[in-house]
């Protein structure tokens, strides 16, 4: 049985990410095809208002997409018995081309017997000693593992054994796990590696649509499912692709499309909302049932309120990790109606986005700090790129702090930018 194919947004997802991986996988399986929605973690106030409020349950959450020894271990090698006779073991050797034969006790992994050993006991029928015993022969073996660590981790040579929970599973070897089957996986909303699901190089990515810069170092083995559009959100993308489809668009769906929508323009304030955003979002309400305006500003609102997130939670809401020119930097983003509580906590943030910064040796943790109201921004950062951003915005840091005004937009406004300062 093949698997279902997963269907994902970015890690620390937003209501796009969330809420177009719902409606592609629904998409997928309305055509017959066996998709499901998963997420890379949790979600945020926003996501989980829109969710609730159209009555839909959130996708599970998949940590990683590595190819575990459970996926590629074979079951049906036995283990010998402890009470195993010599005889019983030579004709597992006949049968099994590996080094080492596993022993179990009522399906205890209790070791190993060598198959060098049987030659010793070869030996001793001709010189008449007294033979052994499987259970004297057994030893521990070099290494063994369990069935949920990495497939990846398995060495190139020799066979080894596979116990789950101190119980015998099987024999696994690295040509097993490149057998393996891989999961595959449609990436929706993202496609920068450093932003997809860990494991990704265990995963078969047989689609992307999206709405972001083609960056990072995605490639495939072999031909895929393609769609970029310099559209505001990835749910307008996928709005069209019911309509190509020709398949009416669920209630719930067309709420959570909305959604995702007003999420990533921002109530059509940001400068990356097309006239088709706009468009888009007035059939699904009309689909969904809801008044965009109220509904839309209910969903900001929700989302909106950081008042019970730690200083480390802001720091790193809605992150986003970057790789160009030889830097690694991070941009996380809060929108909310008024920036002054936020700001007065400025120091505490720095602290908070410093501390992140250097655990994982980013050259910078920026944060954006965007008001829905006033249609700004006020960037901080932590990490030595005051040079840099001076130069992307053309206005001086004070304090690790640019104020921009019109700024909303970490795709189109920030990431361009600092992308270009950096070269
Ligand atoms: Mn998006």
């Amino acid at each position: 049985m093949a698997k279902p194919i997963f269907v994902t947004g970015h890690k620390s997802p937003d209501t796009d990410s969330i809420c177009s991986s719902l409606a592609f996988a629904k998409l997928k399986q309305l055509q017959g095809i066996d998709a499901v929605a998963i997420r890379a973690g949790e979600m945020n106030k926003e996501t989980a208002f829109a969710l609730d409020y159209f009555h839909v349950e959130p996708q599970p959450i998949v940590k990683d997409f590595y190819i575990k020894v459970g996926d590629a271990v074979h079951t049906e090698v036995e283990a010998l018995k402890i009470s195993a006779s010599l005889k019983d073991a030579a004709k597992w050797f006949a049968a099994h081309p590996s080094p080492i034969a596993p022993v179990a006790d009522n399906g205890t992994f209790v070791g190993v017997i060598d198959r060098a050993a049987l030659a010793e006991e070869f030996i001793k029928t001709v010189t008449g000693e007294e033979l052994s015993m499987v259970k004297d022969l057994v030893h521990d073996p070099d290494r063994f593992f369990q069935t949920t660590d990495k497939g990846c981790d398995i060495p190139q040579d020799g066979k080894y054994v596979v116990v789950d929970d101190g119980k015998y599973v099987g024999m696994v070897c690295a040509e097993c796990v490149a057998a393996a089957e891989k999961q595959q996986v449609i990436l929706v909303d993202h496609n920068e590696k450093k932003q997809i699901i860990d494991g990704s190089e265990d995963a078969d990515i047989v689609g992307v649509v999206d709405h972001h810069r083609i960056g990072g170092t995605l490639s495939t083995e072999g031909p895929i499912f393609i769609l970029f559009r310099p559209v505001g959100c990835t749910a307008t993308i996928v709005t069209g692709l019911y309509k190509q489809a020709g398949i009416a668009i669920p209630k719930d769906i067309a709420g959570l499309l909305l959604s995702a929508v007003i999420s990533d323009t921002a109530l059509f304030r940001s400068p990356t909302c097309t006239e088709e955003d706009k468009k888009t979002a007035a059939e699904l309400a009309a689909i969904a049932g809801v008044d965009v305006e109220k509904y839309g500003m209910e969903m900001l609102k929700a989302g909106a309120n950081v008042s019970d997130l730690t200083p480390e939670e802001i720091a790193a809401n809605d992150m986003k990790e970057f790789s160009d020119s030889g830097k690694t930097f991070t941009i996380s983003q809060v929108q909310v109606m008024d920036t002054s509580d936020l700001l007065q906590q400025k120091d505490v943030l720095l602290n908070a986005l410093e501390k992140m910064r250097a655990a994982h040796s980013y050259d910078a943790a920026f944060l954006m700090i965007t008001s829905i109201i006033d249609e700004s921004t006020n960037l901080i950062f932590a990490g030595n790129m005051d040079d840099v951003v001076t130069k992307a915005f053309a206005k001086d840091v004070v304090d690790k702090e640019v104020y921009l005004p019109g700024v909303m937009s970490r795709k189109k406004q920030i990431v361009p930018p600092i992308l270009t300062a950096l070269k």
